[in-house]
């Protein structure tokens, strides 16, 4: 395919660049603004225009690059994240190794000034290449387009060959010298035939795929682990074996007849515990200390089914096997194994929410109601409420910190979509990943993201929405309790001395009313349990729900 002539060469070799790309089922690009990078920027705007790229623009590329985690996430398809030379590059650091560790597809392309521009104290300029270390697949170092016949086809090659390493984060930084761009108009036969993304080779998985290991369901008693990005496999793999399902909140296998949700307890339990002789782990497990404390045990065998992830999990280094599928082959083990797990799990669990008893009189009934909706919220009624008005339709994020291990602790079993960035479990990016998530869901539901008051300060800038700007359907629900009450939980907390509030617990007393407002977002204040219910169901544009949450 020709692109079309234009006079300078960064802008035919920006156009030929994004043609190949989209050709081969990439439908989202995400950019900041500059000037070096304006080739590409440009050429984005118009392939948008055309209806063939959907284009985000973020002015802080940090944002920008959670934005485009979360829509590669969500649509488990590479995105195009955009930005020109200097500190802007080094604001896509934080969401390159989140990617990295949690096998995310994301192209970043990052304009350079030519190498002889390079080490001379040139304006806004760094060593780009390799700046990312080993937290992208590949990086290339592309020497400025000067106009030279078949520059068009070295870009569309440099798209193939991305796409062929972005099993996770790669790196393109390209240079660019004057003239850095030129107008052009994106003719429709420009425009190019697009492979469907569902009949792309699945870009994200290995070469080849060997024959899954087979599991034989009465090799000794099993359970499944199930971490971030284990997927529906990981609870279809315990039913096959009647084996507990240990899964975490936000390994898409969170639902089934087999889920413990008590399985921290029950692993420190006599005859529960002790008994586990083989584990069997899918995704990335962050948010207890009891599964990689068993998985270090002697005399327990650990196979790990490998995901995207550039780091295989192995606690102590005491995994037997590492396979890339697993098969079941064999009746599964005797009911009574998995079903005494999952009764001492329900009773370990009781519901704080009962529902007043039916027998009882129409007032003391309807004082119970009264009374349930006037309660103040704490932690566990904050994540039990918002896992109750999530569906499978809508999109729910957590952040990180206490809110994401209690909803670990006491949720039911539901099958809706969760995402949480474990990857390295950061506090930052985690409202852009949200937003990310929410402009790309294919369903018209909504994305709630549930965060601590620290973790949506560090991203409130994410809020920014520049004008023409798509406003999603999203709630950011912000746990008030002042500060990193995390913290509050570890033995410093008791040996510090008067320093732990100043340098851990970092208190804050940021008006989140005032910053909804300044960045036009709908405000919510809830103050008990019924307000709680009506603010995550109301249905709007982007909204900010603040709970105030005590210390403790
Ligand atoms: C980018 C980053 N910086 C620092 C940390 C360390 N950290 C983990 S939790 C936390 C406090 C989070 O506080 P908040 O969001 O208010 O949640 P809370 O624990 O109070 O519920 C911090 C600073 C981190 N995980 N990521
Ligand atoms: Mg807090």
């Amino acid at each position: 395919m020709t692109p079309p002539p234009s006079e300078a060469p960064a802008t035919t070799f920006a156009v030929a660049l994004l043609q190949e790309f989209v050709r081969l089922g990439v439908r989202d690009v995400v950019l900041g603004p500059g000037s070096r990078s304006q080739a590409l920027a440009l050429a984005a705007a118009e392939f948008e225009r055309a209806g063939i790229l959907r284009l985000r623009v973020r002015i802080d590329e940090r944002v920008g690059g959670f934005v485009a985690l979360g829509i590669a996430a969500e649509t488990n398809t590479p995105v195009i994240l955009i930005t020109t030379s200097g500190t802007a590059v080094a604001n896509l650091h934080p969401a390159v190794l989140e990617a990295h560790h949690s096998g995310v597809p994301l192209i970043v392309i990052t304009a350079d000034r030519p190498e002889s521009l390079r080490g001379v104290g040139s304006n806004q300029t760094t060593e780009q290449p390799g700046i990312f270390g080993s937290a992208v697949q590949r990086t290339w170092d592309v020497a400025p387009p000067t106009g030279e016949p078949g520059e068009a086809e070295a870009a569309a090659l440099l798209a193939r060959e991305a796409m062929a390493s972005v099993s996770g984060p790669v790196h393109l930084n390209l240079a660019f010298a004057e003239p850095l761009s030129s107008p052009f108009v994106l003719p429709e036969t420009a425009l190019p035939e697009a492979v469907s993304v569902v009949d792309l080779p699945p870009a994200a998985v290995g070469p080849t795929q060997p024959a899954p290991e087979i599991l034989d369901p009465h090799a000794g008693a099993t359970i499944v682990v199930a971490g971030t990005c284990a997927g529906p496999r990981a609870e279809e793999v315990a039913r096959e074996l009647g084996a507990p399902l240990i899964a975490e909140i936000a390994s898409g296998a969170h639902f089934g007849p087999n889920l413990v949700v008590a399985y921290r307890e029950l692993l420190n339990t006599a005859n529960f515990g002790d008994r586990v002789e083989r584990v069997i782990v899918f995704g990335h497990p962050t948010l207890s200390r009891e599964v990689p404390a068993l998985i270090q045990r002697p005399g327990v065998e650990t196979i790990v089914v490998r995901h995207r992830s550039a780091e295989d999990y192995n606690p102590g280094r005491r995994v037997s096997r590492f396979v890339d599928e697993v098969r079941v082959q064999g009746e599964p083990a005797a009911p009574s194994w998995v079903g005494r797990w999952v009764a001492a799990s329900r009773s370990l669990i009781e519901p704080v929410d009962t529902a007043p008893d039916i027998d009882a009189d129409a007032g003391a009934h309807a004082r119970a109601e009264l009374a349930a909706v006037r309660a103040p919220v704490t932690r566990r009624t904050l994540v039990e409420a918002v896992w109750r008005a999530t569906w499978p339709h809508d999109r729910l994020v957590l952040g990180a910190s206490r809110l994401i291990r209690e909803a670990d602790k006491v949720l039911v079993g539901k099958r809706i979509s969760v995402h949480a960035n474990r990857g390295l479990a950061g506090i930052d990016g985690t409202i852009s990943t949200a937003l990310g998530i929410a402009l790309s869901s294919r369903d018209s539901g909504t994305t709630r993201a549930l965060v601590g008051d620290l973790t949506f300060l560090h991203d409130v800038g994410a809020l920014l929405f520049g004008e023409g700007e798509e406003r999603p359907r999203i709630q950011v629900i912000v746990g008030n309790d002042g500060g990193g009450t995390i913290f509050d939980g570890l033995e410093v907390a008791q040996s510090a001395g008067p320093g732990f509030d100043r340098v851990l617990y970092t208190p804050q007393h940021a008006p989140v009313e005032a910053l909804a407002a300044a960045y036009g977002w709908e405000y919510r204040r809830v103050e008990n349990r019924g307000q709680l219910d009506q603010a995550l169901t109301a249905s709007a544009g982007p909204t900010i729900v603040e709970v105030p949450l005590p210390r403790s």
